[in-house]
């Protein structure tokens, strides 16, 4: 979330897309509600009629998959409207930027400018800016880059910053603005609702309501969650967001902002600390073979020119020192080429992985709190995947699908060769350690129990295994054994492994006088006094802050994570005295924006920031202090200094599938594109693996979703389990219109094969008139909806998976599969 949950009752216009956050997330319901008690508008946007639908003030039906044509038009009527806030757009902005002059989209092909048929990839040259002027790095002493040459930091090359082109009057036809204008000219409203099956009076309507928040004191918010991520182009869905709420000037605003609502508890936590692929904690991405082989290469790949990470050189070496300690010395460039570069190929991105496991060039599986052979899509291939395995290691609590996967109904166990161990783990109240919530909140959770049995938490487990694999190189020295044997371990507390001394280790601290053994740490305050010369210690720059008390370093309570102020002084619900947001403990990021060029608020009745004339006032912690502390002096447009730009990005060239959000219709799909000659977006990915097996529409003509329900979690494994919950959602179902079960001669409860090419599963139909067939390009579409959270393991509550039927599809970014928008067949079982 760019704000937090709280922020929602200052909202003025709330649009939920692409989430149930009634029914997975119940707790905003309450903070939406506080903004509907002061006169706000609640608009959803679903599918299907859902417990957000039936609290909201506007219910508007979209069918699956073409939230880019909703948004392409929503950007449409706002510029043909002029309901865009020109001040913001204007300074805060690149919508002045010209572009390089080959840029260009084709319709017909559905193509922009630099794409490679044979990769499928795009080189985003033409994408970029026109450059005025450019500018080297002044690293002599007293420059602005001084640090850059200090001793103990690694020699680069300085970066040259450039200052692009812009016209101020937005009349250039090369400029963003004017590009966006022409771009999505396309995008009426007759267009718009015959692609997304909805009523135009409807779709005028929320566009008018949601477009009003372009007023200057005016604040509009989105709630999103897997509606607009799990499609192909699920990361162009998060970009549209994006931009809507910059036309808008709704970000860094109180009330505004684009809000992930996330998922598992501590998905948040996890991402911070580097789950994704490609990428280490604190965001930082991962070196790679092809781009970034050496430290020199990171440092001026990865720095920005300008703003505020011109500073990652000391991020990265400060996260260098934590992994190997006094083993990392300018000399091994810190231990940077210990760490293992992602190679261009292979792709160990979920959807491959289980491809890779097909080849027999992935051997071994840990599977670590995860249940793949129910959660991810087409998981009748991942349980033949996992067939190959020599071997599979599962921690969880619950014998998992994933840890019988030999035993599914779909299996031969005498066939399956796998050695398959299973690792009884700890659950969230059997230890104690950290957690962060969607609104960046950082917060301490104390063990309540002692784990079950024979398990213990999960870096217990990990320590156990660490410590046998050190001994083990020690012992035999193994092909690679460096990055093992220097890697820092030493989080311990009377000789056992402990998460506080982690946090230590996330949160920083300088090296010299720090003994870490004997408990002695010199905690850093902020991310500001990071270095890049070997002086300090960081795993994790985001979270610099929310543990620097260094007179209790074993105790959360008196860390700024376990405050519990619970006075919200700020009169706008930022209760910064409760728990720590990263970073700095900023509520509303980007809140620079939330005030004019003069720093006057846009609107006074709820401020973050404001310049007195001499100094910033801050409601918040400033979104704009430099490294060296300063705050900069208005009039200035530098509103989003995270960017090497200082301006944020209405069109981007660090996408890899486009700069400009375009609409393609899912994988598999009901209709025919109706924007450009595209069906699909020219870069998805996996859609040549054999195992994908594309539908037909012909064959399986219904589109379907699937979602959460409150009563079940996921897989299972934490709800299928408890009594109470199985008997207020017992089984798995399928819930279609009372259209679409009058064609097929099915009555509310029958049983019913719901089909594919990948999957058969038998369910229950609930017929019901939460869903509405759709017209769409003249034609009537059916959608049906699944849950997706029973399967065969366990006593209770058992049921088909209905992950087999999804498509092992993803998006190129980020490669998540597309859940949310695929192809199937109904019939009586
Ligand atoms: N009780 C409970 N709570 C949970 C979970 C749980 O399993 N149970 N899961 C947790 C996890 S891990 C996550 S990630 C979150 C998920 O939180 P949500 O994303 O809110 O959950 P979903 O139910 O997957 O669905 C989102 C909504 O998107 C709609 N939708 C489907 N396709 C589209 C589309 O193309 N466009 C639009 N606009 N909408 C679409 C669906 O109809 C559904 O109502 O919830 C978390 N909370
Ligand atoms: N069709 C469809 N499929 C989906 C989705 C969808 O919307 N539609 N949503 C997707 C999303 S958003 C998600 S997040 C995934 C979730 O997919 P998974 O993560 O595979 O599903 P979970 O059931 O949450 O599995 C988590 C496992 O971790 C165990 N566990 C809980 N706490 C601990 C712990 O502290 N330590 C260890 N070691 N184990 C623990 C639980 O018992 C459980 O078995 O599913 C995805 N799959
Ligand atoms: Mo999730």
């Amino acid at each position: 979330m760019t704000s937090h949950w709280c922020d929602f009752q200052n909202s003025d216009v709330i649009m939920t897309i692409g989430s149930n956050n009634v029914e997975n997330h119940p707790v905003s319901a309450k903070w939406v509600q506080k903004a509907l008690d002061n006169g706000a508008t609640w608009i959803v946007v679903d599918p299907r009629y859902t417990r957000s639908a039936e609290m909201a003030d506007i219910y508007c039906p979209i069918r699956s998959g073409t939230d880019i044509a909703f948004y392409g038009g929503l950007f449409n009527y706002i510029i043909e409207h002029d309901l865009w806030q020109h001040e913001y757009v204007l300074n805060y902005t690149n919508a002045s930027y010209l572009l390089n002059e080959d840029f260009s989209f084709d319709v017909n092909e559905g193509i922009f400018s630099g794409f490679d048929k044979e990769t499928a990839t795009y080189n985003a040259k033409t994408w970029h800016y026109q450059v005025e002027s450019e500018e080297q790095w002044d690293t002599s002493e007293g420059g602005a880059y001084a640090w850059a040459s200090k001793p103990g930091v690694p020699e680069f090359t300085p970066l040259t910053k450039e200052t692009p082109k812009k016209d101020m009057t937005l009349q250039d036809p090369m400029c963003v603005f004017q590009q966006m204008k022409k771009h999505y000219a396309r995008y009426d409203l007759d267009t718009v609702s015959s692609v997304c099956g909805m009523d135009k009076d409807l779709l005028e309507k929320v566009y008018s309501i949601y477009a009003s928040t372009g007023a200057p004191d005016k604040s509009g918010t989105i709630l999103y969650a897997l509606g607009q991520t799990q499609h192909h182009y699920g990361a162009q869905n998060c970009r549209s967001m994006a931009i809507l709420q910059l036309l808008l000037g709704n970000t860094g605003v109180p009330g505004g902002g684009v809000n992930a609502l996330r998922g598992e508890p501590n998905v948040q936590g996890a991402t911070d600390m580097g789950m994704l692929v490609a990428s280490q904690p604190g965001y930082l991405n991962w070196p790679t073979e092809y781009g970034t082989p050496s430290i020199a290469k990171w440092f001026e790949n990865e720095t920005y020119a300008d703003g505020y990470y011109t500073n990652k050189p000391k991020f990265l070496v400060s996260a260098l020192k934590e992994w190997f300690g006094d083993a990392a010395t300018v000399e091994n460039d810190y231990g940077y080429d210990w760490w293992p570069k992602v190679p261009k190929k292979p792709d160990y991105t979920i959807i491959s992985s289980f491809e890779l496991m097909n080849q027999g060039v992935i051997k071994g599986y840990f599977n670590w709190g995860m249940n793949p052979c129910h959660s991810a899509p087409n998981a009748s291939n991942v349980r033949r995947s996992m067939a190959n395995l020599d071997w599979l290691v599962v921690a969880d609590w619950v014998i998992t699908e994933s840890a019988s996967f030999w035993n599914a109904p779909d299996m031969n166990p005498a066939e399956v060769n796998t050695t398959v161990y299973f690792l009884p783990a700890a659950l969230i109240y059997e230890k104690p350690g950290i957690i962060v919530n969607s609104g960046r909140w950082l917060q301490w959770r104390y063990q309540a129990v002692e784990p079950w049995e024979e398990a213990k938490p999960d870096y217990e487990i990990c320590d156990v295994l660490w410590k046998e694999i050190v001994d083990l190189y020690k012992q035999e020295g193994g092909a690679n054994p460096d990055p093992i044997i220097n890697t820092k371990w030493d989080y311990y507390v009377d000789g056992k492994i402990d998460p506080r001394p982690v946090a230590w280790a996330l949160n920083g601290y300088k090296n010299d006088g720090t003994d870490f053994k004997s408990g002695k740490v010199d905690l850093l305050g902020t991310f500001g006094n990071l270095q890049a010369d070997g002086s300090t210690s960081c795993a994790m720059w985001i979270y610099t802050g929310f543990w620097k008390n260094n007179e209790a370093p074993l105790d959360p309570a008196e860390q700024p994570i376990g405050k519990r102020g619970g006075e919200d002084k700020s009169g706008i619900g930022l209760f910064s005295d409760w728990a720590f947001s990263w970073p700095l403990n900023r509520r509303i990021i980007y809140n620079r924006a939330s005030a004019d060029m003069n720093g006057k608020p846009w609107n006074p009745k709820k401020k973050l920031v404001e310049w007195t004339g001499e100094k910033w006032d801050q409601v918040d912690v400033a979104d704009f202090v430099t490294a060296s502390g300063d705050t900069p002096v208005p009039p200035n447009n530098k509103a989003f200094f995270m960017l090497w730009e200082q301006n944020a990005r209405l069109e981007s060239y660090a996408m890899g599938d486009g700069p400009l959000p375009e609409h393609f219709e899912p994988f598999e799909s009901p209709a025919d594109n109706q924007m450009n000659g595209s069906q699909n977006s020219p870069c998805i990915r996996f859609a040549d693996y054999e195992s994908v097996k594309r539908g037909d529409r012909k064959d399986y003509p219904i589109a379907v979703t699937t979602y959460s329900v409150t009563e079940q979690w996921q897989t299972g494994g934490q709800t299928r389990s408890c009594p109470a919950l199985n008997e207020a959602m017992p089984q798995q179902f399928v819930e279609m219109s009372r259209e679409l079960a009058e064609e097929k001669g099915i009555e509310n409860g029958d049983l019913v094969r719901v089909f594919n090419n990948r999957g058969n599963v038998q369910v229950h139909a609930l017929v019901t008139p939460r869903f509405k067939p759709f017209k769409v390009n003249g034609e009537t579409v059916h959608q049906v909806g699944m849950t997706h959270h029973f399967g065969w393991a366990g006593e209770f509550a058992t049921g088909d998976v209905v992950n087999d039927l999804p498509p092992n599809v993803g998006d190129p970014n980020c490669q998540v599969p597309e859940y949310k928008a695929f192809l199937v067949n109904i019939e009586k079982a």
